[in-house]
């Protein structure tokens, strides 16, 4: 897709929360030369070490004409909702989670006038306390979502470009999302179960997990009409464990600090599509069945 080149309005980034990706976006766009500020629940001043260099983030001021929403996808419409009375009549909003199901969710509460992007992305960052690291080269897809994206789309993808390049930019986004959730639907829960970093999972033994964990989100994709060829799909499982194997995944993380986990958009939005086509997913299904476990001992 060609960026729309008509006149760019002048974008002021903020970027909500203060999550390792989010954080990677801000201290990247900060070495580029950009001004970015944080959103979060209580306004606060954030100082984080990233290459060796110290970044402060101020809190942002509304009216927010730029927003990037690298939040859970279970905390995306109270996010959003909190978001909107401080958005300007004309702001960019980028959605960026793991797991599926908030597009639809977001799209009607935004004004005709406010873009819609989605941004996937399959880069890794871990953050221990004020320190930054960029676990995982990745690299992201974007999407505009409806038309006050399209017409803004060269000054948001140059942007996100920067922040978490480098960038493809699509007009059709489901693909994308498709062969992510076939990548976290591996990823995540293994590490979160067998309490590992991402490059433990090219070990032999999972072999046989994985190619059964994708079989199921390959067949599932195809009843739902999106090509996701199994061959191409276990290939890019394989170069994002080898290209993040220094990472503790986000549910490897979650659960290790006892939060929340995306477990029901990715492993669980898995076994309840499958149950409107009568497909069986028994890997899926028993990695939701493990995960929650988990997420119950810690009482979540
Ligand atoms: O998306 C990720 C995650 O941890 O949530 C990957 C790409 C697997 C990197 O760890």
């Amino acid at each position: 897709m060609a960026p729309n080149t008509s006149p760019q309005p002048a974008l002021s980034w903020t970027i909500v929360g203060q999550g390792a990706i989010g954080l990677l976006a801000a201290c990247r766009l900060s070495l580029a030369g950009n001004v970015v500020s944080l959103w979060l629940k209580t306004p606060n001043i954030i100082n984080i070490d990233f290459t060796e260099q110290q970044f402060s983030y101020p809190p942002a001021i509304a009216p927010l004409n730029a927003v990037l929403v690298p939040v859970k996808s279970y905390a995306i419409l109270d996010t959003i909702k909190g978001l909107l009375p401080h958005l300007s009549p004309d702001a960019q909003l980028v959605l960026s989670h793991n797991g599926m199901g908030t597009i639809a969710l977001v799209k009607p509460l935004l004004l005709p006038t406010q873009g819609l992007w989605f941004l996937t992305t399959t880069h890794g960052a871990l953050k221990q306390h004020h320190n930054l690291f960029h676990t995982g080269q990745g690299q992201s897809v974007i999407a505009p979502l409806n038309s006050a994206a399209i017409a803004c789309s060269e000054a948001v993808t140059q942007v996100m470009d920067i922040a978490l390049g480098p960038i493809t930019l699509t007009d059709n986004i489901a693909p994308y999302l498709w062969q992510k959730l076939a990548i976290n639907a591996v990823i995540n829960p293994l590490t979160a179960i067998y309490d590992c970093q991402n490059g433990q999972l090219s070990a032999a033994e999972y072999r046989s997990q994985i190619a059964e964990i994708l079989v199921e989100v390959c067949q599932l994709a195809t009843l739902m009409g999106i090509s996701l060829v199994y061959e191409d799909t276990l290939a890019k499982v394989q170069q994002v464990i080898i290209q993040t194997a220094k990472n503790y995944s986000s549910m490897h993380q979650d659960v290790k600090h006892q939060r929340r986990t995306e477990i029901a958009a990715i492993n669980g939005f898995v076994v309840e599509q499958a149950a409107r086509y009568q497909l069986a997913v028994p890997q899926n299904a028993g990695l939701l069945q493990r995960v929650t476990q988990l997420e119950q001992a810690y009482g979540r």
